[in-house]
């Protein structure tokens, strides 16, 4: 549906096809490893998607829709730090065979009207959003259904995943008319994204590539728009967090409401993204992270001295290191070797004395997850104002989980337990199996 409604996404994603491909003849081992970590199956369809809701009852009712899914919310982000009156977060698959199979995330956001100063224009905007249904009765009904039984038969699934596709469609007819729309824009153009239309379009759809630096470069040569830099670490021998760029926005045509049949018109909101993935960072990783990232910012600031790999020379560059200094999430597994040792009594030996011995291998775990204002968070822990901003935030937060009707799940918690699991199952593998003496 994407790619039909805005085509330049479809030629990212052949772009990104061919130079993965390139990329895996060129470096022998990175299949390999990629299959190791059960991230080679799921690397051609991997996506993530972003949409905005405009009302405290949409959010909650998308939650229950992902959790028919199997996707479940997991982080808060708070946007309003990098300026956007909304706050956030993403569902997605939490186990790990469910994300080895299909990882697709959707980030939702919901507006902040709490951030609206102008009175009159928060209420006109409550009584246009109080009027909108982007569910359809049908999908409220299988919502239901799925949640009562625990699931759907074959036909009411093709039925449901019908049904919730079309909300997230584009519809070039406006819910208000030409002058409103300015008015929005003038106030806030993320506000008229999600007020001025009769559901939560997708704003944009982002592929996973092996070579983010390899599809920059090349966006140019085939008619994409790009923008100049990209976003977050710079490129590493490994890779860490989340790298992304862009194609800018298509302005799309729109017809308004109004009394002669409706005004010709434009809007720009869709786009399309390009990630490369890395290891998840610990919360100590995470800190350095942001810490450097806060670093290249004052230089970038201070003159034209912005050498990000420079900036970033602190962050080891290296898995070993990594992961002696725990910085980021391994997974581990039995090696061949390992195995054929099985039974010998090495499944109690220290983590770091089976890898040594080569009898385990631990491999980077892959963050799932987003940072969309890593730049902007970075700003505020630098100000002293920050104490100032940490309780109407909170505040935010629990506001966010009413809405959603359960609290986000902690990503690091997360990742923390996928290696644990990985642990108690190298540690039952080498014992020669489950319920041997340990
Ligand atoms: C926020 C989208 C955030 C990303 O990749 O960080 C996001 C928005 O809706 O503008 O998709
Ligand atoms: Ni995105």
């Amino acid at each position: 549906m994407y790619r039909h409604e805005v085509p330049p996404y479809g030629t990212l994603l052949d772009l990104v096809a061919r130079v993965d491909e390139r990329c895996l003849a060129a470096r022998p081992g990175l299949r390999d490893a990629l299959e190791a970590a059960g991230e080679f199956d799921r690397l051609a369809l991997e996506r993530h998607g972003a949409i905005r809701l405009g009302t405290a009852e949409e959010l909650g009712t998308m939650r229950r829709l992902f959790a028919v899914l199997g996707m479940f919310p997991v982080g808060y982000y708070d946007l309003t730090v990098a300026g956007l009156p909304v706050h956030s977060t993403a569902f997605r698959p939490v186990d790990d065979a469910a994300l080895a199979r299909q990882p697709f995330r959707m980030f939702t956001s919901l507006l902040r009207l709490d951030k609206q100063r102008d009175r009159a224009l928060r209420d006109e905007v409550e009584a246009i959003l109080a009027q909108r249904r982007i569910f359809s009765p049908r999908l409220l009904t299988l919502i239901e259904k799925a949640e009562l039984d625990g699931g759907l038969e074959p036909a009411e699934g093709e039925a449901f995943v019908a049904e919730a596709v079309a909300i997230f469609r584009w519809r070039g007819r406006a819910a208000v008319d030409a002058s409103t729309y300015r008015r929005f824009v003038q106030a806030d153009a993320l506000l008229a994204d999600v007020v001025c239309f009769e559901g939560p379009h997708l704003n944009h759809l982002t592929p996973r590539t092996l070579d983010i630096d390899a599809v920059q470069r090349a966006m140019g040569e085939h008619g994409l728009d790009a923008k100049t830099s990209i976003e977050g670490p710079p490129a590493r021998r490994c890779p860490i967090l989340l790298r992304q760029t862009s194609f800018k926005a298509l302005a799309e045509p729109v017809t308004f409401a109004g009394v002669q049949g409706g005004r010709e018109g434009q809007h720009r909101a869709r786009f399309g993204e390009v990630e490369q993935r890395g290891a998840a960072l610990t919360p100590r990783g995470r800190a350095l992270y942001d810490k450097l990232l806060a670093r290249h910012r004052q230089q970038v600031d201070e003159g034209p001295n912005d050498d990000v790999q420079r900036a970033f020379a602190d962050f080891p560059d290296d898995e070993r290191d990594l992961r002696l200094g725990g910085l980021a999430y391994f997974r581990y597994l039995p090696t061949a070797k390992g195995l054929a040792a099985r039974g010998l009594g090495h499944h109690a030996d220290p983590l770091e004395a089976l890898v040594d011995a080569g009898l385990a291998e631990a491999r980077p775990i892959v963050y799932e997850d987003f940072l969309p204002v890593s730049a902007a968070g970075i700003f505020r822990s630098n100000l002293d104002s920050a104490p100032d901003e940490a309780g109407p935030s909170d505040d935010a937060r629990a506001a966010f989980e009413r809405a959603l009707g359960v609290p986000v799940l902690d990503p690091f918690a997360l990742y923390d337990a996928a290696s644990r699991r990985s642990v108690a199952w190298l540690r039952d593998a080498l014992s020669g199996g489950p319920g041997s003496q340990s």
